[in-house]
């Protein structure tokens, strides 16, 4: 998984004299770093000019939001960090929405932010602007060079802390610090390794997990960071507990494992749910159980009430967060799967007299609900019916489902925020972990095809695709330029229904249909696709979408990008947030129609 490094790491024993650029950039060595994303300004200058020299590529991206969406892509790929770098002022302001969506990702990006110089800071000078209030509530730590002779140890702890924390980092740095020689030492990384949590609470959980009747395993994102899915699938195999996947950790649990059951959460599988809710005991493993991800779906409650739920989470403050549980580990996700194996496998399990017939309950809902999706053809309210009728498009759904059927093995997609987007999460199964890359709970448009050009950038022999609407296509599809100069094949599957079909979903169920915004009237994106240097391929039929899919990931191999147009209809799924809103209820004359 991680890339091998070849170059020999920093001296990191001895002082010696250098600039603060230098050390900087001998830092960003000692930590492996070989790429770095981002948009050139004048204060990154003096250091980026070092990086070929220290064999760092330098990635420029069209817009620094891009950039940092790619060094996210990037770690979450690799297991190493993802750097990305602009100029102070609105190149930093630019990363706001990428670092938003890493936290919430647990991306460990490192965000190197130089600022306006410290002897005109607080004039109002050019391109000054407060950038640790910015990004207060969006790190897990803030490192601000406030002597050029401490530039080394605190970019080292950025570094350490984005690992430590699994988050995105700030390196903040006055641009004149970059300047002057100093006495610098550089520090080695430091990477803690994380036990399996409190022994008690591993006995504890041991004990539920061997009296359980219907033990279930929610295997979550932690699962992933922490390398543990083989630990998991041994742990479910002594158990023989179904396993679920966590909303949006599709790649948590191989999906052609007999345990595997797909994913909970929005537009997840019913199989999954249906097991889940007849647990007795709950393994979430490496999960915070978020309560989006745990929303009923299919006009189902499936959530277990009074099954005894046992969380593993590194993060301590995740514990018992959102879902009451009976133990909680405070552990990485890996280890603890290990110490709770090692703990039952000599032990006794009640769920092993009914272990068949359990196995047997899964084998009928998967096959239930995989049987339902083959009919699933297109939607049946009564919006869908209407606008489907006539069309010449395809019916979303079937084309999720030839999508699926055609992926290559080993492949990667990341997926945007979206009706179309959300409906694939039923369709999206994977062999391996490090696969699946979706915008997770932050939810912004426009995040699924930077991600997956940084993904690609770290794992350059991976079939690499992302899932866009046409909407937040257009807020992203400028990359496009960035996969062609720098040569990142990958292959965007543009959803064109021609409007933002999401929120527009909620103006059919709760605004009458009055739309407001939400029509989009589309250019060519196959010719845009075309005319900036990538393939761009229309389809519009569905025995042509599998083909389709296989020749573009194919054409990665040669370094092309294919953009694929797929031609849908209006239909729209299940909404996102019938949680959160209401029947509009008005008082006023001027807007009693409004309801
Ligand atoms: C940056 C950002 N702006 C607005 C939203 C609100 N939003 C959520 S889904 C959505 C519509 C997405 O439309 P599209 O990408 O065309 O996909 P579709 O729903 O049509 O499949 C919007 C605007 C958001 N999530 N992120
Ligand atoms: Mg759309």
């Amino acid at each position: 998984m991680d890339k091998p490094i070849t170059r020999p790491p920093a001296n990191s024993t001895q002082k010696m004299r250098m600039t603060a650029s230098e050390a900087f950039v001998e830092t960003l060595r000692a930590n492996s770093v070989t790429d770095v994303f981002g948009i050139v300004g004048s204060a990154l200058m003096d250091a980026l000019d070092l990086f070929p020299a220290a064999g760092i590529r330098f990635i420029p991206t069209v817009h620094e939001q891009g950039a940092g969406h790619m060094a996210d892509g990037y770690a979450r790929v690799s297991g190493r960090h993802g750097v990305c770098m602009a100029q102070n002022g609105p190149g930093i302001t630019n990363f706001v929405t990428s670092i938003a969506a890493a936290y919430w990702a647990h991306t460990p990006v490192v965000m190197i932010t130089p600022e306006s110089g410290t002897l005109t800071m607080g004039l109002g000078g050019f391109q000054e602007t407060e950038q640790l209030s910015i990004f207060s509530k969006l790190t897990k730590y803030q490192g601000h060079i406030n002597n050029p002779r401490r530039m080394a140890e605190i970019t080292a702890r950025s570094f350490d802390r984005a690992m430590l924390e699994m988050g995105p980092t700030q390196l903040n740095i006055p641009r004149d610090y970059f300047y002057g020689d100093h006495e610098f030492e550089i520090p080695q990384p430091m990477r803690i390794e994380r036990g399996p949590g409190g022994l008690k609470s591993l006995d504890e959980a041991a004990d539920l997990l061997a009296a359980a009747q219907f033990p279930v395993i929610v295997s979550g994102g932690g699962v992933v960071m922490a390398g543990g899915v083989d630990a998991s699938v041994a742990l479910a195999d002594l158990l023989g507990a179904p396993v679920v996947n966590s909303y949006l950790h599709n790649d948590s649990f191989p999906s052609r494992h007999p345990l595997w059951c797909g994913p909970l959460g929005y537009q997840g599988s019913k199989a999954a749910m249906k097991l889940v809710s007849r647990a007795d005991v709950v393994l979430a493993l490496g999960t915070r159980l978020g309560p989006f991800g745990t929303l009923p779906q299919h006009g189902m409650e499936y959530w277990p009430q009074n099954a005894r739920i046992i969380q593993v989470d590194a993060d301590p403050k995740m514990l018992g967060l959102v879902k009451k549980i009976s133990v909680g580990i405070c552990g990485d996700a890996k280890s603890a799967a290990e110490a709770l194996r090692q703990r039952l496998q000599t032990r006794s399990l009640a769920g092993k007299a009914n272990r068949e017939k359990r196995l047997e309950e899964i084998r009928k809902e998967k096959e239930a609900w995989e049987a339902e999706l083959d009919g699933w053809h297109h939607e049946r309210d009564e919006w869908s019916l209407g606008v489907m009728k006539g069309s010449p498009y395809m019916h979303p759904r079937q084309m999720l489902r030839e999508l699926e059927k055609a992926m290559p093995d080993d492949v990667m997609v990341s997926t945007d925020i979206g009706n179309i987007c959300s409906v694939s999460n039923s369709y999206l199964r994977f062999s391996r972990p490090n696969s699946m890359f979706a915008a997770m709970s932050f939810g912004n448009c426009g995040y699924a095809f930077p991600t997956i050009i940084g993904a690609k950038l770290a794992a350059p022999e991976r079939p690499a695709i992302a899932y866009v609407g046409d909407g937040a296509w257009t807020m992203s599809f400028g990359e496009i330029m960035t996969c062609i100069r720098e040569k990142i094949p990958v292959t965007p599957v543009v959803f064109n229904n021609q409007q933002w079909g999401a929120e527009k979903k909620n103006q059919v169920d709760f605004y009458s249909n009055r739309f407001l915004g939400t029509n989009l009237e589309n250019p060519s994106f196959a010719g845009i696709a075309r005319s900036m240097g990538a393939e761009g391929i229309v389809v519009d039929k569905l025995s042509d979408v599998g083909p389709a899919l296989r020749a573009a990931c194919d054409a990665q191999k040669n370094g092309k990008t294919t953009v694929l147009e797929m031609m849908v209809t209006r239909e729209l799924g299940d909404p996102f947030r019938r949680d959160a809103l209401s029947k509009p209820v008005r008082f006023l004359d001027r807007y009693k129609e409004f309801v």
